[in-house]
């Protein structure tokens, strides 16, 4: 019998951001949105990770590093994840990852990871910090998704193919020794999965870009996320239409969608005959109304410093007991001596 089944009624889902500076408007749609919305159905066990070992990556300020993680931790919550329902943890507190880690390591090959783009375009920016661990990145994010027995990886479009070295080395795994991992699937927003810079879109929109007006944060001032959307890069024509070289309008087409709900067929017919200035006007509001009552909620929790320290602490003893259970049983399938 298959060993990946542990007593579980509902499907998992896990998912982590790494803490590495603000949160992007294209972070929010393309990952945090889809996990409160997916949670909010009751039909998951959700785990919601912070990927502070996945951060080190690339070199922190440990006093910024330490503000960056906790600002996170606030944002998931002021985004509407509940807590109480779905433990919300800090990757470092939980051992299993580095432990499961490790493992995935010895079974993830030196090709593959030189095939990663995300290390590809991460190696072009920090060369001179070329790392191991940028190299094996992939190895520990896999395990993070394994060691819960994830059916469900809600993410942005550029993770896919961490998520298909994921789903190979857990085939992998299993065939070597027995079924001991659930092979997950990424769920990838169908509307918003790639939120492009506002400056250049043919471009992802990124925290680590060297022109601000090219990104939203979701904590910056909501006069200052207005400009930056009037000042966002069209083309010369006229109409709120998708189409070939009109990749600006169509990219706040998508924002405006992930942020009113309604489809890039309604938008086009809402701005028929209507110009640029009058859809960015109501992008820029539609973006404000979203993320207004995530700030207020961010600066109540910000106050509240006690409350968030119980969750992460909650959050890090839930995940500990279904982590060490899939550990447990891989060390087991390896051929450790018990300890
Ligand atoms: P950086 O740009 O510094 O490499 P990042 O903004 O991509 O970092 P991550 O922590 O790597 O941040 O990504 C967190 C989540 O946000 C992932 O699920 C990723 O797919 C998603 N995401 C990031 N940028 C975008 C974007 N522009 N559009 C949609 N989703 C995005
Ligand atoms: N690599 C991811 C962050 C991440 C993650 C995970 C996402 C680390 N571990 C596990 C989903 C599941 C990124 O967004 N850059």
């Amino acid at each position: 019998m298959s060993d990946t089944n542990t007593n579980q009624t509902k499907k998992r889902i896990l998912s982590g951001i790494q803490p590495s500076g603000a949160l992007t408007l294209g972070n929010y749609v393309g990952a945090l949105k889809n996990w409160v919305d997916l949670a909010a159905t009751d039909e998951y066990e959700c785990y919601f990770m912070l990927a502070d070992l996945h951060t080190i990556t690339v070199r922190q300020d440990p006093k910024v590093f330490r503000k960056n993680t906790m600002d996170l931790l606030a944002l998931f919550i002021a985004s509407g994840l509940d807590p109480e329902k779905n433990p919300i943890f800090f990757q470092s507190h939980v051992p299993a990852h580095s432990m499961l880690g490790w493992v995935m390591m010895c079974y993830t090959y030196m090709g593959e990871l030189s095939r990663m783009t995300q290390y590809k375009d991460k190696a072009k920016k920090h060369a001179d910090n070329l790392n191991a661990g940028l190299f094996t990145y992939p190895s520990l994010m896999a395990a993070d998704i394994l060691l819960y027995q994830a059916d469900l990886v809600p993410v942005g479009d550029d993770q896919m193919q961490h998520l298909e070295i994921t789903r190979d080395l857990a085939n992998r795994f299993n065939n070597a020794n027995s079924p001991t991992f659930k092979v997950p699937e990424a769920y990838i927003p169908k509307v918003g999965a790639r939120i492009m810079s506002l400056q250049e879109p043919t471009q992802k929109m990124s925290k680590s870009d060297s022109n601000e007006n090219s990104y939203i944060l979701l904590l910056d001032p909501i006069d200052k996320t207005v400009k930056k959307i009037k000042r966002a890069v069209t083309d010369s024509g006229s109409e709120v239409k998708r189409g070939e070289g009109k990749e600006g309008i169509e990219n706040l087409m998508n924002i405006y969608s992930a942020t009113t709900g309604k489809t890039m067929d309604e938008i086009e017919a809402e701005f028929d005959g209507k110009g640029y200035g009058d859809f960015k006007s109501a992008v820029a509001e539609a973006v404000a109304e979203t993320i207004r009552p995530i700030q207020n909620k961010y600066n109540d929790l910000m106050s509240n410093k006690d409350y968030l320290v119980q969750i992460y602490k909650n959050g890090a003893e839930n995940a500990n007991k279904t982590a060490m259970k899939t550990v447990s049983k891989v060390y087991r399938k390896i051929g450790f001596i018990q300890p």
